[in-house]
């Protein structure tokens, strides 16, 4: 049965505001969800993350629902379109990145693979800040997503918990947000929010008064951690999270049946990185109140939680003063001594206990003494985690450890944001691979196939048009959709070295000055926010968006050489930019990436790889073969040594390479200063690279240069690059996230999919 829209609007769909209508198709969306049903069972998984990056969700639900086109048409034949309406919707970020939009894809498997779960997380009133660019420098504004008309994606059940910290209560609200499935069932997001909240707290754009719990409690993701109040909201934050979900756990668990020495038959919690760890003693606390001995209470939530590390930079390994537990949750202070007590007991090894010496609390170290499975989220990245940074942990329990290579949505990353290459993918081989991905695995039977060949560079060329014509339109940027679109856009930090890319440009700007010229005109797309207390990575925008402008100013170079820096890359810019790619720049120092994801999403969209052997590079590499990905740089084994003997020297490098030496003394040279540049800022960057360059671009800019040389000029070759793009998509289905999923559940969760749609 066809629902029409205008059920939900009133009145005719062209006399509709675009309001009214966003509105209309949003609560139809929402029935359809409903009358789909939710997957259910005996047994649960609650994900447990303070990052869900969903994105919007408008078309996605359509398509993960199968009312997309239906949907389309009926606003077409009203003269009106679905594409406004997605440009109208405004996307929730409520995440930072890998992390965040890794939780997003899993949502999405999960529903779609028939699970019982829960994404569990906090309703935050502003999501990830806005970037805005002013005077070549990052500034943020508050991104206050809520006030877009949009709640009715965010539902509120009307249940509410109460959450103690020390001295005070406050009480929440559970708000739902529907998780759509592909052909399956559905799941939900369930976020926390603080009943006294007061958005009057906020001074001047992203700053406020950081004391007044009751009223800042949910107000913004990842509140600043540069100061101490900061850090201590984020415990509360943290806190409120978990008590939350603990309370929703026991009672759903209770409700079902469990007497609560069996909970691991009702539940499984998966802790997302170290910010819901508290989860834990929160558990245990819990169970000692209804009677259950301490150990016990032990033995129960090992076999419920598993934690996932996403990241080996020591200072992304959350440890509290333990003033601080004191002062925000007095109440788990003494579980946590308990649990160090336990630990105590059984392993000396300084390491590997949870108060240290200084009286900090290492919340990863109760993880993995209490989780019963520690997983990395790629092969090179679990086992840097097994052989270094986790060592000592490893030799105690090396049972717990295991791989779950991360994975994305292909109903997202393929299906929804490149129409185009979806339709050639279904005419050449069916539907299937979009719950079924292994089936892009066909599509290499078409590789000698010169018509096809040429109907992937006509699709790519589409999508770089589509790009061209929105960044005119609605950003007043031109570039050539003629040129190489060469693509690096991620968080931006030092491991990830978006500084390697931009000496990569000053060195061919530099050529061009003496006359040297590429084959084909270039433009560089950065797309990176900048954490707003990271001042190098501030320093590194500005030398960006400062060279473009030098670029720009220079007539004969800027036909060759564009650098566009994309303001407030997010979710809903990378659809649009991810197809429109050629070159996919994964350039981290190796060791570093945890995993990647955008990696992923770029293959997918036959874009070709030019990468350090790091993350999930290192799989992408082993499935695509040599021939359809440029690999450069140091191993993490080399990185890793270096770290280990401290002998990096980067001045040795700046001297002996001249090229090198000429790309770093332009950042702070003239053409620097007379198109915007702050001497201030850049003299900063300079000296860090020359003193410090803690992640070693030096001595991978030669090979990068000249792997980037010799890629630039396989592009030439349209037919062979066009083969290495079909590789890539065709190579791909490893990494959809429905995959990861299945391993997730088949190694540490045991749900039993809920078949009976
Ligand atoms: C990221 C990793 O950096 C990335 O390699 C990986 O693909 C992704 O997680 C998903 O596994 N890590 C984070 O986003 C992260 O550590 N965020 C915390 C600081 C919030």
């Amino acid at each position: 049965m066809t629902r029409l829209i205008t059920d939900y609007t009133g009145k005719p769909l062209n006399e509709c505001t675009e309001l009214e209508l966003f509105n209309g198709v949003l609560n139809l969306v929402n029935d359809a969800e409903k009358e789909k049903g939710y997957n259910t069972g005996k047994k649960k998984l609650y994900y447990i993350s303070a990052e869900f990056l969903i994105g919007k969700l408008l078309s996605n639900n359509l398509i993960n629902l199968g009312l997309y086109q239906d949907v389309k048409k009926q606003l077409e034949d009203a003269g009106r379109s679905l594409a406004d309406l997605e440009e109208f919707e405004y996307e929730p970020s409520l995440g930072n990145g890998g992390l965040g939009r890794l939780a997003a894809c899993f949502v999405d498997s999960l529903a779609t693979l028939g699970l019982p779960a829960d994404g569990v997380g906090l309703a935050y009133h502003c999501g990830l800040f806005k970037q805005n660019f002013e005077n070549n420098k990052q500034s943020e504004t508050p991104d206050r997503w809520l006030q877009w008309g949009h709640e009715s994606w965010m539902r509120s059940t009307g249940k509410h918990y109460t959450v103690d910290f020390g001295g005070f209560s406050l009480t929440s609200t559970m708000y739902e947000i529907g998780v759509t499935g592909y052909g399956s069932k559905c799941g939900k997001l369930r976020l926390f929010d603080v009943d006294t909240l007061d958005e009057r707290v906020i001074r001047d754009q992203i700053s406020f008064d950081k004391k007044q719990i009751a009223k800042n409690l949910t107000l913004f993701l990842y509140p600043d951690d540069s100061d101490e109040d900061g850090r201590i909201l984020r415990v509360y934050q943290e806190y409120f999270m978990v008590a939350n979900a603990a309370q929703l756990i026991l009672e759903e668990a209770q409700a079902k049946g469990s007497n609560l020495h069996d909970l691991a038959d009702y539940a499984a919690i998966q802790i997302n990185d170290t910010h819901p760890t508290m989860v834990i003693p929160e558990l245990i606390r819990r169970l000692t109140q209804k009677g259950i001995s301490f150990e016990e209470s032990i033995e129960i939530v090992r076999a419920v939680c598993g934690y996932t590390n996403h990241t080996i930079l020591a200072e992304a390994l959350e440890t509290w003063p333990r003033a601080y537990l004191q002062k925000a949750v007095p109440q788990l202070l003494p579980v946590i001594e308990k649990l160090q007590a336990y630990v105590a007991e059984r392993y000396q090894e300084p390491f590997v206990q949870i108060i240290d010496g200084n009286d900090n609390v290492h919340m990863a170290n109760i993880d993995i003494h209490f989780s019963h499975s520690v997983n990395g989220v790629a092969k090179l990245h679990t086992e840097i985690l097994k052989n270094t940074e986790l060592a000592p942990f490893y030799q105690i329990y090396p049972e717990k450890f295991n791989n779950k290579t991360n994975g994305i949505t292909f109903r997202r990353w393929g299906v929804m944001c490149d129409p185009a290459l979806t339709s050639l993918i279904n005419e050449t081989i069916g539907n299937d691979w979009i719950r079924h991905a292994d089936d892009l695995k066909k599509l290499e039977d078409k590789k000698d196939d010169p018509d096809f060949l040429q109907k992937i560079l006509a699709v790519k060329q589409e999508n770089k048009q589509n790009f061209t014509d929105y960044l005119k339109n609605y950003r007043g940027i031109e570039v050539d959709p003629s040129s190489v679109f060469d693509v690096q856009s991620k968080r931006l930090h030092e491991y990830k070295r978006q500084q390697l890319n931009l000496l990569w440009a000053i060195s061919v700007y530099n050529d061009m000055v003496e006359g040297k010229f590429p084959t084909r005109p270039i433009t560089v797309f950065f797309g990176a926010k900048a954490a707003p207390a990271y001042i190098i990575a501030k320093d590194i925008i500005h030398a960006i968006l400062t060279f473009s402008k030098v670029l720009d100013a220079d007539p004969d170079a800027s036909k060759w050489l564009k650098v566009v820096m994309l303001e407030n890359y997010n979710v809903s810019l990378a659809e649009k930019l991810i197809p429109a790619a050629d070159i996919s720049e994964q350039i981290s120092l190796a060791s570093k990436e945890a995993s990647g994801t955008g990696n992923m999403k770029f293959m997918l969209n036959g874009a070709v790889t030019l990468g350090t052997m790091d993350g999930a590079n290192v799989e992408i590499a082993d499935l695509v073969g040599p021939d359809n990905i440029y690999t450069f740089g140091q191993s993490s084994d080399e990185v890793i040594a270096h770290y280990k003997k401290a002998d990096y020297v980067s001045r040795e490098y700046y001297e002996r390479d001249p090229k090198l030496r000429k790309a770093v003394d332009f950042l702070t040279g003239d053409l620097m200063m007379q198109n915007g540049g702050d001497p201030e800022n850049l003299g900063r960057l300079s000296h860090e690279l020359l003193s410090k360059d803690w992640f070693m671009t030096f001595p991978d800019f030669e090979d990068y240069c000249e792997t980037k040389a010799r890629m630039l000029a396989d592009y030439e070759d349209r037919e062979s690059w066009s083969r290495k793009m079909l590789m890539n998509t065709a190579n791909a289905g490893f990494f959809s996230s429905d995959r990861t999923i299945a391993q997730y559940n088949e190694d540490i969760w045991h749900l039993t999919p809920d078949t009976d749609k």
